[in-house]
């Protein structure tokens, strides 16, 4: 379409047959006016694309995860780059404000290169593409830079890029195309003093690019505003986060015991690190709920109704506990499972500061973002650690996992107990009211089943022909685990060393060497919990209420 444009504009009125005094010239000075005004055009063009291209970067990232952010990770990188000397000159001059200074910067330079790409594409296609994916490609060196490098970081950028290019590429058609109308009919002669243009295709083709612009251009803004307030709000609450000190527990957690390791190499530590911790929530963007704002409510079949801040609950007598808590949907042998120190409030004592009405036996706890959870109210209410944990592994609450404030309760899997980012405890009864999950298929009811996982050898890995040490983990929360057994190709069940739990409400460690020649062996795990139960060996799905079967992994054991 260009080519079209372009020997259009350049033939200049050639076959101009001369109306008017001298109609090459007056012709040429008007298509310069017209090339004037569309350069300015081409440059809005390029901004709203590079605007438009921004805001899908910062909204996926958004959605994906608060550290994925591409203009935080060219921020970040410009500010490592800059000399220590400049740095201290920015601060000198904008004193706090030089994080939102250097933003603002970061937009000026740009906006200045976007506008250089519209006209730049407008002159020559291409050319304008070209910027926009050399600054997709700067975004993504700047996050190779970064601690929080992952694929989605890296590609975020890129993508970007992308969208811009996409947007460039539109508008700059369209706007081609009105070039295109007004130089041929510029070439047909110069409006002749005192009357108007008329020229309907011109007028045309100048109204949609004016209506794409408009459209991109209001889209680009919402998107690019959207970006900025839940990028003000996360980094408002990571900020929150960040100042957040805890108080020393009035009842902390028992030391792990050194006997509680069972020693296996290979296997995942014993209490998981936050940043490896699996997470599993419906959220699209991670709730950003600011602490000093932050109030739970006690609602429902209540003598009163309670209201606590967040100053109200750091100042309660906390309890710390290991507690292992698993998602329902986790499979057999699967890794959504994870096994944390927390700190809370234990919420018997918010209930019994509430005081439940007779009748009721289910507290529906709800979420800043509107998900629940229905929890049976002699569970929140019986002596096991059932917390409204602010603390995880010694830290606030990682945003991910519930910020500033969420429900941890041994022996439920999460989707009817570990609400995150909790903001409201309605005491109600099952008759009355469900949690999220249960009109969609799940159990109204989740206790934790009883399993065990062998994490070495890894299923299909080769291993030496001797001694093979097996190791995992076995876990029935709040009942705790007798014993554990493996069995090799369906043979007897023989008994695995068993680390000492940690509590009743932690997964235990296991381990067991065995002596194999070379060959195959299909190997299998159970595990008995305290009052003598043997794992359910049915192989069954996870829906509706957790998977059960025996987890087994085969072994290729080489000479
Ligand atoms: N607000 C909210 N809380 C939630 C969920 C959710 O979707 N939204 N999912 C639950 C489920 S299904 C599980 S298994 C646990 C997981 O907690 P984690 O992400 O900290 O591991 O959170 C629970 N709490
Ligand atoms: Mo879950």
């Amino acid at each position: 379409m260009l080519e079209v444009v372009k020997s259009s504009r350049h033939k200049d009125g050639a076959d101009d047959d001369g109306a008017g005094l001298d109609p090459r010239a007056v012709s040429s000075v008007w298509q310069q006016a017209v090339q004037r005004a569309e350069g300015g055009w081409a440059a809005v063009s390029g901004v709203v694309s590079a605007v438009g291209g921004v805001a899908a970067g910062e909204l996926l990232a958004g959605f994906a995860s608060p550290s994925l952010s591409p203009l935080t990770a060219v921020g970040g990188a410009v500010i490592d780059a800059v000399p220590p000397g400049v740095k201290d000159w920015a601060i000198s001059i904008f004193g706090t404000a030089d994080k939102a200074a250097l933003l603002a910067g970061m937009a000026l330079v740009i906006a200045a290169l976007a506008a250089l790409a519209g006209v730049l594409e407008y002159r020559r296609r291409f050319s304008g593409v070209a910027v926009m994916v050399i600054f997709g490609l700067a975004g993504t060196a700047a996050v190779l830079t970064r601690s929080q490098m992952t694929p989605t970081a890296l590609a975020l950028p890129l993508l970007a890029a992308v969208v811009a290019v996409v947007l460039l590429r539109f508008l700059v058609g369209m706007l081609q195309a009105w070039d295109e109308a007004a130089a041929s009919h510029a070439a047909a002669g110069p409006p002749a003093a005192g009357e108007t243009t008329h020229d309907p295709a011109s007028a045309r083709s100048r109204r949609s690019f004016l209506q794409s612009l408009a459209v991109t251009g209001i889209l680009s803004g919402v998107g690019g505003v959207l970006a900025g307030i839940w990028r003000g709000a996360t980094s408002a609450v990571s900020e929150a986060r960040a100042r957040t000190t805890l108080p020393t527990p009035a009842s902390p957690a028992p030391p792990v015991p050194a006997a509680a390791e069972a020693g296996a190499a290979g296997t995942p530590p014993l209490v998981t690190p936050n940043r490896d911790f699996y997470r599993i929530d419906t959220a699209l963007s991670v709730p950003a709920v600011n602490p000093d704002t932050w109030v739970l409510k006690v609602t429902g079949m209540v003598a009163r109704e309670v209201q606590l801040s967040f100053a109200d609950l750091l100042a309660k007598p906390l309890t710390e506990r290991h507690i292992t808590i698993a998602c329902v949907s986790n499979d057999v042998g699967g890794d959504l499972i994870g096994n944390a120190r927390w700190l809370g409030w234990p919420v018997r004592e918010l209930l019994a500061q509430a005081g439940p009405a007779p009748g009721a036996d289910m507290v529906l706890s709800r979420s800043a973002d509107g998900w629940t959870a229905g929890t049976p109210l002699d569970v929140l209410t019986d002596n096991r650690d059932a917390l409204l944990a602010v603390g995880m592994n010694g830290e606030p609450l990682p945003i991910e996992h519930g910020f500033p404030v969420r429900l941890v309760v041994p022996g439920l899997y999460g989707y009817v107990s570990a609400t995150k980012w909790v903001t409201e405890l309605k005491v109600t009864r099952f008759a009355d009211d469900a949690g999220y999950w249960t009109p969609r298929g799940w159990s109204e009811r989740g206790p934790i089943k009883a399993s065990s996982r062998i994490d070495v050898p890894r299923s299909g890995r080769p291993v030496s022909a001797g001694t093979v040490v097996f190791a995992g983990v076995a876990w029935a929360q709040h009942t705790g685990i007798q014993k554990v057994e493996l069995r090799i190709n369906r043979g007897p069940w023989r008994e695995a060393e068993l680390a000492e739990g940690i509590s009743l409400d932690t997964w235990y460690q296991w381990k067991l060497a065995v002596d194999l020649t070379p060959g195959q062996y299909e190997v299998q795990v159970r595990a008995t919990d305290l009052k003598g139960q043997p794992q359910d060996e049915t192989a069954r799905p996870p829906a509706p209420d957790g998977a059960t079967g025996f987890h087994t992994v085969r072994v290729d054991v080489k000479s």
